[in-house]
């Protein structure tokens, strides 16, 4: 997705059987020196987790991006997401570990979306917007 501006819908399953989604008018990830930087755009009833983010860049465990030269906060959540150092805990980690709840987990560990409830299922719907 070489710099296209995209619809973004956001869904979010909780293990109590409950959805809630985010939708994003603009959802761009620019592709500039190799580094995937977010801009978005939207609103939704979810809460929302990326517009904090925006101009992050993406991070992974070989790939430290977060601004924070004393922390690698991808290695820590064990994901490759968008992270934001003056946040401290993640705002959102769609990519966190997969926890059941009955599973022993570190606060804000998990699949985060603005809250520290690790979620059942997400999904991540893009589309070009309709002209
Ligand atoms: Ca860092």
């Amino acid at each position: 997705m070489g710099g296209d501006t995209y619809n973004l819908r956001v869904r979010l399953f909780s293990f109590n059987g409950t959805s809630r989604y985010q939708q994003y008018d603009q959802f761009r990830v620019h592709k500039g020196d190799s580094e995937l930087e977010l801009k978005v755009a939207g609103a939704g009833s979810a809460g929302d987790g990326l517009k904090d983010l925006n101009t992050e860049k993406f991070s992974t465990y070989d790939d430290d991006n977060d601004g924070d030269s004393n922390r690698h906060i991808a290695d820590e959540y064990q994901s490759g997401w968008w992270f934001k150092k003056e946040l401290g805990t993640p705002l959102s980690n769609l990519n966190g570990v997969y926890y059941r709840p009955e599973e022993p987990r570190q606060p804000w560990h998990g699949i985060i979306w603005v809250n520290d409830e690790s979620l059942m299922e997400t999904k991540m719907k893009i589309r070009l917007p309709l002209v």
